[in-house]
């Protein structure tokens, strides 16, 4: 039997590892648990009062608590003591993490593409899309409410690090539908979405903090500004004015893709298994993020304009002739650096440019506190086409052959 690999931690397990926490219900006799902090879970910055861990056998789906003799179904990771999606040890799970350079659009790009997963993308697939814990719903419900009803954007993501609590990924389960032809037994995709902060790959210990993370990924969505790909601003002909004074700055430092894609990377050669001379196994999607903010300098029938088909399986000619399409654009825009470095290192990856937004949102005004959305609302472009693709090189979903 595989390892099971915790969508909280990102360490592994064998099943019958898995721990239980207590109901805390009263039994019979009048005895029951009484809440307290966790000791593992404190340790992680979350104080929070919990039930005792009870211990039992993984592979089944309960266990008796010794204290107060009630039946524990609640399994948690025998690491990190996270409560884990029900079934856990059943379901076929797959990992897809997410990475990315600082204010490359993480926080807005997790927050739309969860949103068009669970409203759009699910229908399409006829699957369910749901958070997987009682966090992940209330803060992905926040930052929804902040994106889509007051239009406002995301400040800088802290470091993890830094801030009251440890932070933790945002973990969705997505589940297709048992109506569906083309599939024997019921899948289960655990996302777990880690919001790197851009300084983290900077830092040694971020570096170390992400080998950690990246290792126990079953699929890996690099997300890349090419505002910050140097020379590009200018050579497009856009007006440096209408851009992101940061990004032009970010890019000037040094933070461009290639180097970004280089420290990527180097971590990656540092999962145990891969080292500096092997290639990376894991498939890897190499996302551009804000794609229209290069619109206006591509012409009407670039593919980078056009909208994804809405097939429920994965498109597989429509994406491949886009790949190729960015392909040549690096070609032209940097020399083909980045297609070197990844054909060099990794024996799966392909290119996408998505935008979350669809428009680029206005700067910031001087008695405004947080940047807002463009007026004309968010129109997410292609943003779900990594995480198909990558469901798709993990045999989730169909691939389609037109
Ligand atoms: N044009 C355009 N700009 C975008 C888009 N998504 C994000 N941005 C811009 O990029 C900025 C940073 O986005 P975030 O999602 O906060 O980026 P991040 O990677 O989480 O940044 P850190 O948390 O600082 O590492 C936003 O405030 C927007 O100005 C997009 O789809 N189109
Ligand atoms: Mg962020
Ligand atoms: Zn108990
Ligand atoms: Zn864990």
């Amino acid at each position: 039997m595989a390892r099971l690999t915790c969508p909280y931690c990102y360490r592994t397990f064998a099943e019958k590892d898995m721990l239980f926490r207590c109901s805390g219900m009263r039994s019979a006799d009048g005895r029951f648990c009484e809440p307290a902090p966790d000791p593992v879970r404190v340790a992680l910055k979350d104080p929070m009062v919990v039930l005792p861990v009870v211990e039992g056998n993984g592979r089944k789906l309960s266990a008796v608590c010794k204290a107060c003799g009630n039946t524990a179904t609640v399994q948690i990771c025998p690491h990190c003591h996270a409560q884990l999606p029900v079934h856990y040890g059943k379901l076929d799970t797959r990992i897809v993490a997410m990475i990315g350079a600082k204010f490359s659009g993480k926080s807005v790009y997790t927050t739309v593409l969860m949103h068009e997963l669970i409203h759009r993308v699910g229908r399409r697939f006829d699957a369910a899309v749901v958070g997987a814990d009682e966090r992940t719903r209330k803060e992905f419900g926040n930052e929804e409410r902040a994106l889509y009803t007051e239009g406002v954007l995301p400040i800088t993501t802290q470091p993890a690090n830094v801030g009251e609590e440890g932070r933790q990924p945002f973990v969705f389960k997505f589940s297709l539908g048992e109506r569906r032809r083309f599939r024997s037994t019921l899948k289960h995709t655990v996302l777990s979405f880690f919001d790197t902060a851009g300084e983290d790959l900077e830092t040694a210990r971020g570096v170390a903090q992400n080998v950690g993370y990246l290792a126990g990924a079953h699929g890996i969505i690099v997300l890349l500004d090419p505002l910050t790909i140097p020379q590009l601003v200018p050579t497009l002909g856009l007006d440096p004015g209408v851009l992101p004074a940061r990004a032009q700055r970010q890019a000037a430092q040094g933070d461009s893709p290639i180097n970004i894609l280089t420290r990527v990377t180097e971590v990656l050669q540092q999962v145990p298994g891969v080292g500096p001379n092997r290639m990376i196994d894991v498939p890897v999607a190499i996302a551009f993020s804000k794609v229209d903010a290069l619109w206006e300098a591509l012409p009407e029938d670039s593919p980078l304009r056009q909208p994804a088909p809405d097939t429920p399986w994965f498109p597989e000619s429509d994406s491949l002739a886009l790949h190729h399409y960015v392909q040549a654009l690096l070609q032209e825009w940097e020399g083909g650096q980045i297609d070197q470095l990844l054909h060099k290192h990794y024996r799966t990856y392909r290119y996408f440019g998505l935008s979350a937004l669809g428009a680029v949102p206005p700067a910031l005004e001087p008695a405004q506190q947080r940047q807002r959305i463009a007026k004309s609302g968010i129109q997410p472009h292609r943003v779900e086409d990594p995480f198909l693709w990558l469901l798709s090189r993990l045999k989730v979903i169909e691939t389609g052959r037109d």
